[in-house]
């Protein structure tokens, strides 16, 4: 376990599933400029786990809040002393999205604003029945700054982004799990068992190729399909060369279901 000031961090060398707790709990874990600087801190710390390793030893990460809430935005005492220019506050999106390893969102409570936004940069959401997500900027007399009508427009539709994010209205999880903005919806501890299977299911699989369905899926997002279709055979054809595909390939042709990866 690793503390930053408003962060907690832990590694599973076993599982191989790292876990970052937002703890700024009297806030509801909303993003202060400390808590964007600790995330990032944290997943390096995550990722340090890598050097002295056989192989890759970071395969998956779950990302939550502490005390029953995700993160209610970014802080709204903070920012709103900023001048134009000043608002750091658009890195740690940018190094959630590109951190090489599968990132779960964790939700409970209140997942509202830049706290949406930071799920949504994540890889994949799983929420509690009982979460709030939303987009409340508009109240503020803003828009989400850190690309929350871009993903929500990419992950549910463009129509379904302006009403939340013109209405800034909280949705329950199911209806957020209807619109795709969420990937499962549990009740109460399923919650916690179902998020630990799902990374630890990430975890064993290959990790040279996770990372790279990863990037090329981000990418999907960005570019046409015949563009997207050739960066996909770019990331194919150096995986043919790696010992992950050989041992798949070998537990393929004996029937062994617990192939052993290492990327
Ligand atoms: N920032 C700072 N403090 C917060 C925030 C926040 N976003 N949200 C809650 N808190 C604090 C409250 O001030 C309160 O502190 P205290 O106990 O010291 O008074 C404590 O957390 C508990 O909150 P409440 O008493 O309000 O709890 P309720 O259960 O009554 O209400 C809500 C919970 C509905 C979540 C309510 O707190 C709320 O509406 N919070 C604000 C939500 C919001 O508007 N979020 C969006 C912020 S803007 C944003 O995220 C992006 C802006 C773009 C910035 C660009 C930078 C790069």
């Amino acid at each position: 376990m690793e503390e930053f000031e408003t962060v907690e961090a832990e590694f599973d060398e076993e599982t191989h599933v790292g876990r970052l707790t937002l703890n700024r709990p009297d806030a509801l874990n909303a993003l202060s400029d400390q808590l964007r600087q600790d995330l990032v801190a944290g997943l390096q710390w995550l990722e340090s786990h890598n050097e002295d390793a056989d192989g890759i030893a970071l395969r998956a990460v779950v990302v939550e809040g502490a005390e029953g809430n995700f993160c209610a935005g970014a802080d709204i005492s903070e920012f709103s002393e900023a001048s134009p220019g000043e608002t750091s506050g658009q890195h740690h999106y940018e190094f959630i999205q590109e951190f090489p390893v599968p990132i779960i969102a964790k939700i409970r409570g209140y997942c509202l604003g830049g706290g949406l936004e930071t799920a949504m940069a994540c890889d994949f959401r799983f929420a509690h029945s009982d979460a709030r997500l939303g987009l409340p900027e508009v109240d503020l007399g803003l828009i989400p700054g850190a690309g929350g009508v871009q993903f929500i427009s990419r992950l549910a539709n463009p129509s379904v982004a302006k009403e939340v994010a013109m209405t800034g209205d909280h949705l329950s999880a199911d209806r957020a799990d209807e619109l795709d903005i969420v990937n499962r919806v549990y009740d109460d501890a399923d919650l916690d068992e179902a998020t630990r299977e799902f990374a630890e299911t990430l975890a064993a699989k290959p990790p040279l190729a996770v990372q790279a369905i990863k990037d090329a899926a981000n990418v999907a997002t960005q570019v046409g399909l015949n563009e997207g279709r050739s960066y996909d055979r770019r990331r194919f054809e150096p995986l043919l060369e790696t010992e992950d595909h050989q041992e798949g390939a070998r537990a393929f042709a004996e029937d062994d279901y617990d192939p052993e990866f290492r990327g």
